[in-house]
This record gives C-alpha cells, sequence and structure tokens, in this order.
C-alpha cells in the first residue's frame, strides 16, 4: 500500500464561498481516460454541496469547475447533501448520498438517491434526475448500490447504526429485504461502528467491500470483506487488520481528528485506488495492489 506522496490531492478552496472549509469524503467514475471525482465540500453556511474535479492520471487534479455539481434543492436535504456514491448501471449513473435536513418536525441524516445520464455528466451537463428518498425520515447513511442488479433488483448496502445492512428494490423507491451483513467486532479496529465505502468491486473470488469501522476511541480506519459472487448475503471474509488507519498529520488533525473515510475506488491494472476523506477536511488517495486487499491463500 501506497499513500500518493502529495496527498492530499484536493483542499478548499478560500475564494469559492461554498468551498472554503473543507472539501473531502467522494465518489470516483472512471470514463474517457479520466478519474471524475464528486467530492463533498463546505464552505461559510456550514452546508454540505458536491463539486467537481477530474484527473488524467488519478493523481494530479487537472480540472476542477468554479461551482457545485449537486446542491440542496428541498427541505429534507437543506443542511446538506454529503458522502456522493456512484455506481454505474448501463447508460446512467446512480448517485446515492446522505441527505442532511427535516423531515416534517425532525431534523435527520437520510438516504437520498438521484441518477444522471452518462453521457450528459462527462459532457458536465448536470441535469440529475429525480431526487428521491431511499427509507423517508429513517436515520441511515452510507449507501452504495452494487454495480449490478439480481434478479433484477437493484441491491444496497446501507448502514442502520451500528451495522452494515442490506435492502433490495425493483424500482429505487421502495426498499425491501433490509438484513444485517456485519456489524462491530469487540476490542477490533471496527468495534464501534461500520458501514460501505465505494461500491463493492466483482473479483474472481466474489465482491470485494471496502468498508470503513469506527472503533470506540472514535479512530475512522478502513477494511475489507468478501462477499458471495451470487449471493451478497454472505460474508466470506473479513479482514483482521485495517487496510488503512490514520497515521498521518493530514489523518489525524482536521475538522474531525483520526479519520479515513472512503465512498470510492477505481481499478487500474490490478491496483485499487482508494479516495478517502482524511480528518473530514481534505481529499487523498492512496494506492493498493489487488492481490493485498483479497484473502491470503
Ligand atoms: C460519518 C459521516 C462522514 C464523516 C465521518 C467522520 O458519520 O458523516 O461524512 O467523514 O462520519 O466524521
Amino acid at each position: 500500500m501506497n499513500r500518493y506522496s502529495h496527498n492530499p490531492i484536493l483542499e478548499p478552496i478560500g475564494a469559492h464561498a461554498w468551498e472554503s472549509s473543507l472539501v473531502f469524503n467522494a465518489a470516483v467514475f472512471a470514463a474517457n481516460n479520466r478519474v471524475h471525482i464528486l467530492y463533498r465540500a463546505m464552505g461559510t453556511d456550514n452546508v454540505s454541496r458536491i463539486g467537481l474535479a477530474s484527473s488524467s492520471d488519478g493523481y494530479n487534479i487537472d480540472e476542477r469547475l468554479p461551482l457545485p455539481v449537486f446542491s440542496p434543492s428541498n427541505d429534507m436535504e437543506n443542511q446538506g447533501c454529503e458522502d456522493p456514491r456512484l455506481s454505474l448501471f448501463g447508460d446512467s449513473l446512480i448517485m446515492a448520498y446522505t441527505a442532511f435536513g427535516n423531515h416534517f418536525q425532525h431534523q435527520v441524516y437520510q438516504i437520498g438517491l438521484t441518477s444522471i445520464n452518462t453521457e450528459d455528466f462527462i459532457a458536465r451537463r448536470w441535469q440529475w434526475g429525480e431526487r428521491i428518498l431511499a427509507f423517508p425520515g429513517i436515520h441511515n447513511k452510507d449507501a452504495v448500490l452494487f454495480p449490478q442488479k439480481f434478479d433484477g433488483d437493484y441491491v444496497m448496502f446501507h448502514r442502520l447504526e451500528p451495522d452494515l445492512c442490506i435492502a433490495r428494490s425493483n424500482n429505487l423507491r421502495r426498499w425491501y429485504g433490509l438484513k444485517y451483513i456485519l456489524g462491530p467486532r469487540e476490542k477490533s479496529w471496527d468495534s464501534w461502528k461500520v458501514g460501505a465505502a465505494g461500491p463493492p468491486i466483482l473479483v474472481n473470488e466474489g465482491w470485494l467491500l471496502i468498508y470503513h469501522g469506527v472503533s470506540v476511541d472514535r479512530v475512522y480506519s478502513l477494511g475489507v470483506a468478501l462477499l458471495d459472487k451470487n449471493n451478497p448475503e454472505q460474508v466470506l471474509y473479513r479482514s483482521e487488520e485495517a487496510i488503512l488507519t490514520p497515521t498521518e498529520d493530514y489523518e489525524r488533525y482536521g475538522k474531525v481528528p483520526n479519520v479515513v473515510f472512503s465512498c470510492g475506488q477505481i481499478i487500474k491494472d490490478d491496483q485499487v485506488l482508494i479516495y478517502y476523506g482524511a480528518a473530514d477536511s481534505s481529499l487523498c488517495v492512496a494506492t493498493f495492489e489487488l492481490a493485498e486487499l483479497l484473502p491470503k491463500k
């Protein structure tokens, strides 16, 4: 594993009010020889919006848009659209995110879903589709869709605290079949709560899932699990050790200390580039060999 030597790859821009204080957790999508990065940003009003940057090599940013590409549009997310995660289905990208706002009389973090046509995305036409609440009014976060359907259904990981859970839907609106998949382990780096990182990756051995775990002393690390290829409810393996844990200054000090938190990764020649928010303050990348993330044979 190698952290990129010039981390962080994205930092706030003081002159842009909407991203002047923090830029962090990001979805990524590789297309047209570029890595497109949708990142969470916060500015003077403390509302999260989503910005776009891109890179031709995955490390050096050579495009960054001056305005957000996705912002709150209703009461249910009036305090922020956080932590985007992208999954590709044909010519459409589905984005899951955390909608933070008011649901009737109470304030809640809940799962928002929307989509965009891939060509529009590449052409930077931000024509997002309808915004759907997966579980209206229910406190829930860390939603990510598998990048393929199972028996005609979308399958989503989500997090009913403190556990990583699954649900299915044939229309993105009604989600059913809620089940526990994996939870905290005692005396471990993931002893307090767990949640999915980016979309599961299909490999020969099954679905490789990168997930975050929080320890009882509030350190956010990343680890991996492997799920059955045909039945993603079946956990085949879970890493004993974290694969990434805060050690660098930019991960240890910031808005929220001791955090590495990922919403996406790309695969490039058997290497996995994991994009992660560091201390909820900047965006970083670390590169892993695919083989080092899989169970030892
Ligand atoms: C989670 C989310 C993330 C954040 C993390 C650490 O609950 O809010 O956006 O990075 O906490 O603060």
